[in-house]
């Protein structure tokens, strides 16, 4: 008897201690997928664009607007347009949006009908730096 509960006793104390590390590896690797995955969502990624990625217009733009999914700094912010034949075609004046620190735009001219690429690359508050591209059609 005596005996029997004294072995029971140290495996009952091995289990919890099991437990209990199992527990531990949990809440850890649950801590590493939060660390990731918030640091997935902490960067910039495209949320919106005008025009619309893959859209064709009818009327030229006066101005390319691109929407990311965090704040960004000024200055470390700006969108490219090139037509098809590479030719920079904005006017070199990306701005933050005052309304929305999200939002970038930049100048364009009267773009002639083609196909035409944006390049944005931005840099959000939390110091990050993330770049896309995408293209739009003005119809003839
Ligand atoms: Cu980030």
């Amino acid at each position: 008897m005596v005996n029997s509960f004294g072995n029971r006793l140290p495996s009952r104390i091995g289990a919890a201690a099991h437990l209990a590390a199992g527990f531990r590896a949990v809440a850890l690797s649950s801590a590493l997928f939060a660390a990731v995955v918030g640091t997935a969502f902490a960067h910039a990624h495209l949320e919106a664009s005008s025009p619309a990625v893959d859209s064709a217009v009818r009327i030229s733009p006066k101005e390319v607007t691109v929407t990311l999914t965090e704040k960004l700094e000024a200055g470390l912010s700006r969108i490219e347009v090139r037509d098809a034949s590479g030719k920079q075609v904005d006017r070199g004046d990306t701005r933050v949006s005052k309304d929305d620190p999200r939002t970038i735009s930049v100048s364009v001219g009267d773009l002639a009908p083609g196909i035409y690429s944006v390049k944005w690359s931005v840099t959000s508050v939390d110091t990050h730096g993330t770049d896309g591209s995408f293209r739009f059609t003005i119809k003839p």
